[in-house]
């Protein structure tokens, strides 16, 4: 890897590509020019690499894996390629010399927000943790030209803004023309003999995509490896509009020009509406179809190989099962364009593609409608009928006179396409992401398919990348650390298991709190210039931070907080230990609970900040637009970390391990990743309450539980449940106020069972509060999980992957 020698170097460079960049003097550059100039020299420096990496990998001819996601929430990106190719101390003097600061150079860049939230971040992870451990794999994705959408808080309620992340360019990538590839849609599609009597497919009348590749580098940690994140951008083919407008239909070719440019312009559009779904179902397809294209392109141009080795040398991961298109895709490439007869193409796609599912709620189920789908994708529609037919059939003869497990595995069901069974199907491998989810999507989820294909489930837990949520968003933890117990825990972060011995150490946890302390100081600084709120950082810093949902029970949280007001109000003389409670995530823009949760931890913010007699001792924050940028600051500054899901429902987490490997406390629920981090750190070093999985799904099946006798046996739920509605929080006459929550409590019978884990949650925060009355004890309990987390690196999980699922070795050069 070529390096700068030293400032001087860097700041020659930085001179002469500010000018060839901006033709200005280097005194009148913004910051985001600054920021933008050093991404070029970051290019610059790794561009050798990036092609070698390229070229070696084709050379050696490597097995590849290729991970195909929806989102990639990858963050900012100058900061953490500066810590790749340690380049970041000189460049840091470099920019002092000229008279900038780094530290305000890098907000200079914006978060590109290519996704949501948990499982967009985890592919982030995934592709920066093979870069690290020197693996042949790229992601394979969409560029959204714009993000999810800025949030800002308005009358205490969530506005969506428009988040037109590449108004000022982005340095980071490169277009590559002479990749594109053209994608069909619409038309019809049909089969019938060709001149030997065999069947082949006619696909006429279809409309023409033009898919244009953008090119991330995705830098490895202290190596030379350099892969790619390639993100594809949807053009007009202007040959397919010239046709249009050569007939004259001028609408009907302006039609087509809009609907094309739709298909990467907003990232998760609506999908209320019928048209919203077509759009996404038209974006799945489109980065499927064209990532799949350029791979196939790529194997017989470098591999030269027969395509019925395809899958000794790809492995493609379908992340979720938005991707799943990979599977009818893959076979319709085989088929049509290379000539494979079925069976084989079959073959070669069940032993190429990996699946792993994230979610068990059924809304997050994707299923699409028969007629839609056919109606856009008839090719792809003919493929996936054939694939049922032939499964039913093999089903029925399995299993002769059991009508109903027909239903459980089909693929086409009820006018719907079954995303989740034809992913399980045409996939060697099925993984959850933590072991309570895998295990729950063996026993119920997917059962039927686990008992027909047993072998093809595995767990792999979550991770997450120490480098950016360690070594990057805490440098001072880091270096702490370094001192304490060298720094090979940077590229081995099982060893941060030494720091176990340092639990009880006086000095060490001294150092600690100091580092804590200066971290919940940087958060109240930032809270102060954009609130201008004061928060006070003696107090327990309790956050939860992830996506608005009923589920992950920000509910429970809130109503917690209110609760807790009402004591202080109640009993004047009262002290509690001081707490800073904050709040960040996106409500789906078309989700009215979400929404409406938010308004209610803002309208309760508002109550508690404002009132003197209580602000001393709480205060409560819901923080703007959070981002991976925004978590970079909450995680390393929490004292506890909120994982209060209902038990069985929450995948895994990822923000529970972020917490952790920043010495947070979880208080959680026996759900996710918690049950693995309560198992690593033990009782003593985490607080867990509330209802088990099991539990859960008993009250499910059997029922036995009623949210109206919670209501009349317990006056506090009584009184809580009671201000949703009676304007006493948000201090207006009239009107539902939180109706909508009032009634998925009550009138719904609390399906996610915020009021029956209601009073066990307020023990567990006292629970807190007891123990961070005893310093010692929480500073050793800290470093427990700090030292634990190591095994949350998403170094151990890609390393899992690799060795299990996609069966691909590291190239050193
Ligand atoms: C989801 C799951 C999480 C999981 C994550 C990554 C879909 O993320 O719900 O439990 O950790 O995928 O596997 P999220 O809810 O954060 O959008």
């Amino acid at each position: 890897m070529k390096k700068w020698q030293d400032k001087e170097e860097f700041k020659k460079l930085f001179t002469e590509k500010a000018h060839i960049l901006w033709e200005k003097d280097l005194r009148d550059m913004t910051l985001n020019e600054v920021y933008q100039t050093i991404a070029y020299m970051i290019r610059d420096l790794v561009s050798e690499d990036w092609i070698r990496t390229n070229e070696i990998y084709a050379e050696q001819k490597v097995k590849q894996v290729y991970y195909f996601s929806i989102e990639f929430l990858i963050g900012r990106l100058l900061e953490s390629n500066l810590l790749g190719i340690d380049m970041d101390d000189i460049c840091r003097q470099g920019l002092e010399d000229m008279g900038w600061d780094l530290n305000k150079v890098i907000p200079a860049e914006r978060d590109p927000g290519l996704g949501n939230g948990g499982l967009g971040r985890l592919a982030a992870c995934f592709i920066d943790s093979l870069a690290a451990l020197q693996l042949p794999g790229h992601g394979n994705s969409i560029r959204y030209q714009y993000g999810l959408f800025n949030q800002r808080i308005v009358d205490n309620q969530q506005v969506e803004l428009p988040d037109n992340w590449l108004v000022n360019g982005y340095p980071w990538e490169v277009k590559k023309v002479d990749k594109a590839v053209y994608v069909r849609f619409g038309g019809n599609a049909y089969m019938r003999p060709d001149e030997d009597g065999n069947l082949e497919c006619v696909h006429e009348k279809y409309s023409s995509v033009r898919a244009v590749p953008y090119d991330v580098p995705i830098i490895g940690y202290h190596n030379n490896t350099v892969n790619t994140l390639r993100l594809w951008r949807a053009e007009y083919s202007r040959e397919q509009l010239y046709q249009e407008l050569s007939i004259g239909d001028r609408r009907r070719a302006f039609r087509y020009k809009d609907s094309v440019q739709q298909i990467s312009r907003f990232l998760y559009p609506d999908d209320s509406h019928e048209d919203g779904r077509r759009l996404r179902l038209m974006q799945e397809y489109f980065f499927v179809s064209a990532g799949l294209q350029s791979i196939v392109r790529h194997y017989k141009k470098k591999y030269h190989e027969s395509i019925y080795k395809f899958d000794r040398y790809v492995a493609i991961h379908i992340n979720d099962t938005h991707p799943a298109l990979v599977i009818p895709e893959l076979m319709r490439i085989l088929m049509d364009e290379e000539g494979v007869s079925w069976d084989a193409a079959w073959n070669i796609t069940v032993r190429t593609v990996a699946y792993t599912n994230h979610t068990i709620l059924p809304e997050a189920m994707e299923k699409w409608s028969i007629p839609m789908f056919k109606e856009l994708l008839p090719r792809i529609y003919l493929i996936v009928e054939e694939i049922n037919n032939r499964w039913l059939k093999e089903v029925r003869s399995l299993y002769p006179g059991d009508g109903s497990r027909a239903r459980d595995v089909a693929v086409l069901w009820d006018g719907q396409v079954h995303m989740a069974h034809l992913a399980v199907l045409g996939s060697h491998s099925v993984n959850g992401v933590a072991e309570i989810h895998s295990q729950i999507l063996k026993d119920s989820t997917l059962h039927q398919f686990y008992t027909c294909f047993p072998h093809r489930f595995s767990n792999k837990t979550n991770g997450i990348s120490h480098r950016r949520w360690l070594i990057e968003a805490n440098p001072q933890l880091a270096s702490l650390i370094d001192d304490t117990i060298g720094d090979s825990w940077r590229r081995t972060p099982s060893k941060l298991q030494d720091l176990m011995p340092f639990a009880d150490d006086p000095a060490f946890q001294e150092q600690l709190t100091r580092v804590k302390k200066d971290r919940k100081e940087i958060l109240a600084r930032y809270i102060r210039d954009r609130y201008d709120t004061d928060v006070r950082t003696d107090s327990i810093f309790d956050i939860q931070i992830k996506r608005i949902h009923l589920y992950k029970r920000q509910t429970l949280n809130i109503l917690h907080i209110l609760h807790l007001y009402y004591l202080l109000k109640d009993n004047p003389k009262l002290k509690i230990t001081p707490r800073t409670f904050l709040f960040g995530g996106k409500a789906a823009a078309g989700y009215g609970e979400a929404k409406e949760t938010i308004r209610l931890i803002n309208v309760v913010a508002h109550m508690v900040n404002s009132d003197r007699k209580v602000n001393k001792q709480m205060k409560v924050l819901f923080l703007e637009n959070y981002n991976v940028s925004l978590g970079q600051l909450l995680f390393p500054a929490a004292d506890v970390s909120e994982q209060i899901s209902t038990a069985g429902k929450e995948a895994s987490g990822t923000g529970n391990m972020k917490f952790m490997m920043n010495g947070a406390i979880t208080l959680g629920t026996m759900d996710g990743a918690n049950v693995e981090i309560h198992r690593k750190v033990g009782d003593e070093n985490c607080v867990i309450f509330g209802l088990r999985a099991d539990e859960v799904m008993n009250y499910y099946i059997h029922g036995g539980y009623s949210s109206w006798q919670m209501y009349s046996d317990d006056a506090a739920i009584r009184r809580l449940m009671d201000a949703l509605v009676d304007g006493s929080i948000d201090g207006s006459i009239g009107g539902d106020h939180f109706g909508m929550l009032y009634s998925a409590f009550l009138d719904r019978n609390d399906e996610y069972f915020v009021l029956k884990d209601f009073q066990p949650y307020c023990q567990a925060q006292q629970e807190i509060a007891k123990r961070y009355g005893d310093h010692t004890k929480w500073c050793h309990s800290s470093v427990v999980n700090i030292a634990q987390s190591g095994y949350f690196s998403s170094d151990r999980t890609i390393q899992q992957y690799a060795d299990d699922i996609w069966r691909i070795k590291p190239v050193k050069h």
